[in-house]
């Protein structure tokens, strides 16, 4: 069985696939596409013409967590508990992560000081959530590293590559949150997600619009 999978090279949505594919060691081979000229064949395959998708053998899979939770069955090392109700939980513990990952973007792509500020309540409110969990547990849903680990890392790589310009420290009051982003950020996979010039080219777009956050 062969797997391809399709991205970009600054999607946080497929930062969550390969750090997975790499921390459960899968073999995978990736293909970059520019989502400003999509390919055809990405047309035809991708329903929501959306990246990540992953080609299993012939067939399409998409929507990142869908492909988490499949990769997931490819290794012994299966990262979800075996209860079907602590399963769902953690499911919607890593749907909560979607949330924040827009919310994140919104924050730091804001054309008005107003959108920013707005996104940025938004996002502290989001953390104040977050701190809560990991004030019970070390990752975000137990003390051992589950899925939904994965679906929050792009969350703390996309901030890693911005720390150099924030005038401020996004996690100061969330000292849970702080360190599980140390703890996210030291995982192999994690930091073999992005690709090499990945730092320079999330400060490249950010840098384009109105960049408050460096203001601050
Ligand atoms: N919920 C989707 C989100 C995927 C997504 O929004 N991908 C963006 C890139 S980060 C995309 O492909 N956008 C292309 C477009 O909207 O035309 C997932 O989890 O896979």
């Amino acid at each position: 069985m062969s797997l391809t999978l399709v991205s970009f090279n600054i999607c946080p949505y497929v930062l969550r696939v390969i750090a997975a594919l790499n921390h459960l060691k899968i073999p995978y081979e990736i293909k970059y596409i520019d989502l400003q000229n999509k390919p055809d064949w990405f047309v035809k395959a991708s329903p929501l013409e959306k990246v990540p998708i992953l080609f299993v053998d012939e067939t399409v899979l998409f929507k990142s967590l869908v492909i988490l939770d499949y990769i997931n069955t490819l290794s012994v090392q299966s990262l979800l508990p075996n209860d079907n109700l602590q399963r769902a939980l953690n499911r919607a513990r890593a749907e909560f992560s979607g949330e924040i990952i827009g919310t994140f973007w919104n924050v730091f792509s804001a054309k008005t000081e107003d959108s920013f500020k707005n996104n940025l309540a938004d996002l502290k409110w989001y953390f104040e959530k977050l701190e809560g969990w990991l004030q019970q547990s070390k990752f975000i849903f137990s003390n051992e590293l589950t899925l939904a680990d994965f679906a929050y890392a792009p969350i703390f790589t996309l901030l890693s590559a911005l720390k150099p310009q924030l005038k401020f420290n996004l996690f100061e009051g969330f000292p849970r949150l702080q360190e599980y982003n140390e703890n996210i950020l030291s995982l192999p996979g994690v930091q073999q997600s992005k690709v090499e010039n990945y730092d320079q080219l999330i400060q490249e777009r950010f840098a384009k619009g109105a960049p408050f956050f460096l203001t601050l």
